[in-house]
C-alpha cells in the first residue's frame, strides 16, 4: 500500500495553543471530554494478543476489520433467541447468514477479503451454528487459512458445551482469542433460556441441561486461561430472566480469568421466529442495558463496542461489506497482497503514537467537567471525524465526565442522505435515537439537517472534520468555557 487510507492530516494538537486554536474553529455556539483505550494497563504479551484485535480491543477496533465465514452450521444446544433459520441480507444478529462456505471456499473467501481489505487482521468463526461442536470444518477452515495468511489471527466463538474437548487443539493452532457465551451461572435462570442440550450422545432438559452447561462453560474458561488463550465471555442480556444475575456472571467469569465481559441486548422480534420472540420477550432498553453494564464496574473489563455481528460479517465493526464479497462476486484469481497489510499496521502503529499523544495534551488542557456531557461521533474509523452526517449509519457515543473523555457505545440509525425521498422520516428518528445527545461531530452536514437537528436542541459541529475524536470534543469543551466565561465577565 503506498499511502494510508486516510492522510495524517496534522490536526493532532500538541500544545494548548492549538487546542485553543481548535477551540475557535467551533466557534461560540458550541457547548461540551476523556481517552480512548490503550495499552497502559496491559503487559506488553496481552498488548501483543489484543493490540490488532477490533473485539477485544475497543481502541483497534478504529482501525482493524474482521471477517466470519459461515463454515459451523451444526448446533449442540437451543438457545431461545436463536432461530437460524431466517435469512436476510438487512438482517444484523448472530446466526444468520447468507450462504453456508465449505472449509475451501471459506478460505477462498479469506484470501479475496485479505486481498482487498488491508485492514483486515482477524478471521472468526462464529457459527452459524457452534463452532466448536462443528470442530471438523472449524479446524479444517482454520488450518487453511493459517497456512496461507499467517498473519491473519484466528477467533473462535462457541456455547462452550464441547469447548473442552478442544484446548489442546486450541492452543496448538495458536488461537489466540476464545469467546464464550454464558448468559447464567444459576441453572435455575439457565433453564429459563435453554429448553436442551445435546451431550454425551443424549439429549438432556431442564436444570440437568443448564447444570452441565454451566459446568463446561466454566471448565473451559479455567482450561484456557491456564494455557494463556484470551477468553471473552459474552451474555445476553434478558430482562426478567438475567438481568440482576448477570452481575454474578461477571464475577464468576472474572474469578476464573476472563479478559472481558460483552453484555450484550436481547434481540427480539416475533418475525424472526424465535421462542422469546415467539412469546413476547422483550429486549433491554439502552438505559437498562447500561445500567447493568454500570452495575458490574470493578468486575470482569467490559466490552461496550460490540455490534452483534451476522455470523457472515466482513469489514470495521459497525459497517457489513459480507454483500461485497459473496462467493459468486469473488475473483477467478485472488493473490494476496501481505505487503499491504504490513503497510497498513506500520501506518496505524505510527497514528496511534500520534492520536495518544493528542488525547493526552486534550485531557490536560480541558477544565474537570461536572456534567457528564455525550457527544454523537461520524466516523468511518481511524478515531477520526471523517464521515458525512447523511453517510453515518449509526453514531458512536463519547461521553466527556469527571473522568475524562471515553467511548461508551454506539447507536444505530439508517442514513439521513435518501436523495431527498424519505429525508425527513429518517430526522424524525435520528433525533429519537440520539436523545440525551447535545452534540453531534460530523465531517460534513448540510444547512437543511443541521437546522433540523438545532431545533431539537442538537447541536452539529463540521468545523473539526478530520480532527481526532477526543481532541474535537476537548475543543468543543474549551469552546463552550470560554463562552461561559465571557458570558460571566459581561454580565
Ligand atoms: Fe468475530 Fe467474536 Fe472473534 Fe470478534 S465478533 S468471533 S470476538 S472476531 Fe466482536 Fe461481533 Fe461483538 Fe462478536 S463485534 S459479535 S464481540
Ligand atoms: Fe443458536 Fe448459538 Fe445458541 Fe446454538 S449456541 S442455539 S447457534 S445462539
Amino acid at each position: 500500500m503506498s499511502a494510508p487510507l486516510i492522510p495524517i492530516s496534522g490536526l493532532a494538537l500538541s500544545d494548548r495553543a492549538q487546542m485553543g486554536q481548535a477551540a475557535e474553529k467551533v466557534g461560540c455556539s458550541a457547548s461540551s471530554c476523556g481517552s480512548s483505550a490503550g495499552p497502559a494497563d496491559m503487559d506488553p504479551a496481552t498488548w501483543a494478543k489484543v493490540k490488532d484485535h477490533p473485539c477485544y480491543s475497543e481502541e483497534a477496533h478504529h482501525y482493524f476489520a474482521r471477517m466470519h465465514v459461515a463454515v459451523a452450521p451444526a448446533c449442540n444446544i437451543q438457545c431461545n433467541y436463536c432461530n437460524r433459520k431466517y435469512d436476510c441480507a438487512n438482517e444484523s444478529r448472530p446466526g444468520v447468514v447468507s450462504e453456508r462456505l465449505t472449509p475451501e471456499q471459506a478460505a477462498r473467501k479469506v484470501l479475496a477479503v485479505a486481498a482487498q481489505v488491508p485492514q483486515l487482521s482477524v478471521l472468526g468463526i462464529a457459527g452459524p451454528g457452534d463452532a466448536a461442536y462443528d470442530w471438523r470444518r472449524t479446524r479444517e477452515t482454520f488450518d487453511l487459512v493459517s497456512s496461507r495468511l499467517p498473519d491473519i489471527k484466528l477467533c473462535l466463538s462457541s456455547n462452550g458445551l464441547a469447548l473442552p474437548d478442544h484446548i489442546d487443539e486450541i492452543v496448538a493452532m495458536n488461537i489466540d482469542h476464545v469467546t464464550i457465551t454464558i448468559n447464567a451461572i444459576d441453572p435455575e435462570i439457565g433453564q429459563q433460556i435453554y429448553p436442551w442440550i445435546f451431550y454425551d450422545g443424549k439429549r438432556r432438559t431442564g436444570i440437568e441441561a443448564a447444570t452441565i452447561l454451566r459446568d463446561r462453560q466454566l471448565k473451559s474458561l479455567e482450561m484456557l486461561h491456564e494455557r494463556g488463550v484470551l477468553v471473552k465471555v459474552n451474555s445476553v442480556l434478558i430482562p426478567g430472566i438475567n438481568d440482576d444475575h448477570l452481575i454474578e456472571v461477571n464475577k464468576a467469569v472474572k474469578a476464573r480469568g476472563a479478559f472481558l465481559h460483552n453484555i450484550m441486548p436481547l434481540i427480539s422480534d416475533p418475525a424472526h421466529g424465535t421462542h422469546f420472540g415467539l412469546t413476547g420477550q422483550r429486549g433491554p432498553t439502552a438505559a437498562e442495558l447500561r445500567k447493568v453494564q454500570d452495575a458490574c464496574a470493578g468486575g470482569a473489563n467490559l466490552m461496550r463496542h460490540c455490534r452483534q455481528c451476522r455470523a457472515d460479517a466482513v469489514g470495521l465493526l459497525g459497517e457489513d461489506r459480507g454483500q461485497d464479497f459473496t462467493l459468486d462476486k469473488l475473483p477467478e484469481t485472488i493473490e494476496d497482497t501481505p505487503e499491504a497489510r504490513a503497510a497498513y499496521r506500520e501506518w496505524v502503529a505510527e497514528e496511534r503514537r500520534d492520536r495518544a499523544t493528542a488525547a493526552q495534551f486534550a485531557e490536560a488542557a480541558t477544565e474537570p467537567v461536572e456534567t457528564p456531557t455525550l457527544f454523537a461521533v461520524c466516523t468511518r474509523g481511524s478515531g477520526r471525524i471523517n464521515l458525512h452526517f447523511g453517510k453515518a449509519t449509526e453514531f458512536q457515543i463519547y461521553e466527556a465526565g469527571a473522568d475524562g473523555i471515553r467511548f461508551v457505545g454506539h447507536r444505530r440509525a439508517d442514513n439521513y442522505c435518501l436523495g431527498g425521498h424519505g429525508d425527513s422520516e429518517r430526522m424524525d428518528e435520528v433525533i429519537r435515537v440520539l436523545e440525551g445527545v447535545p452534540y453531534i461531530l460530523c465531517a460534513k452536514i448540510g444547512e437543511g439537517p443541521r437546522a433540523r437537528l438545532a431545533a431539537a436542541g442538537i447541536e452539529a459541529i463540521d468545523s473539526l472534520a478530520q480532527d481526532y475524536i477526543e481532541t474535537a470534543v476537548a475543543a468543543v469543551l474549551a469552546s463552550r468555557n470560554a463562552c461561559l466565561g465571557r458570558s460571566a465577565e459581561s454580565a
